[in-house]
């Protein structure tokens, strides 16, 4: 953050302090009370999350552990990996989550079934303790 007596400024550049190549950009506001959105993880895609006006709840779950992180700040950014199944609830109405991602939006890469995901990162396990083994 780069502050003085004008105020603040935070720069985000791809490949610095954001740790990929942004493809897209898009935000999520006017989200009606007590709606929750998400409830799906991503195969590949990478993100960034920022609440740049306002609140909301990030629930994240890597299939063994889950973490509640409240996102209030403008200069709070969450990573989110591939790999993680995330529900965002608690929006106030002033909020606007902007997310800045790794790739285009595809369809394909999300995982929208909670059992779909808890087998699909049990997979991944087995093929990490593979890879570890030389096969
Ligand atoms: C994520 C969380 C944080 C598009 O056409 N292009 C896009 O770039 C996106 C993000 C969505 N869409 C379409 C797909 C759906 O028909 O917009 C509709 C709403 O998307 P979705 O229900 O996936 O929105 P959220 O808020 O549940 O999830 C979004 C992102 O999709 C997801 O990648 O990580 O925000």
């Amino acid at each position: 953050m780069i502050g003085d007596d004008r105020g603040s400024l935070i720069a985000l550049e791809a490949n610095r302090l954001i740790p990929f190549d942004i493809q897209r950009v898009y935000y999520i506001y006017s989200t009606k009370i007590n709606v929750e959105r998400g409830f799906h993880a991503h195969r590949e895609l990478q993100q960034i999350a920022i609440a740049v006006n306002g609140a909301c709840t990030m629930l994240l779950d890597d299939g063994s552990e889950k973490k509640e992180i409240k996102l209030n700040s403008c200069a709070q950014a969450l990573y989110i990996g591939p790999g993680i199944w995330r529900v965002m609830r608690e929006f106030t109405a002033d909020c606007v989550l902007l997310v800045m991602a790794s790739h285009y939006y595809d369809e394909k890469d999300y995982i929208r079934d909670y059992n779909e995901f808890l087998n699909w990162v049990k997979d991944k396990k087995n093929e990490e303790v593979d890879f570890d083994r030389g096969w």
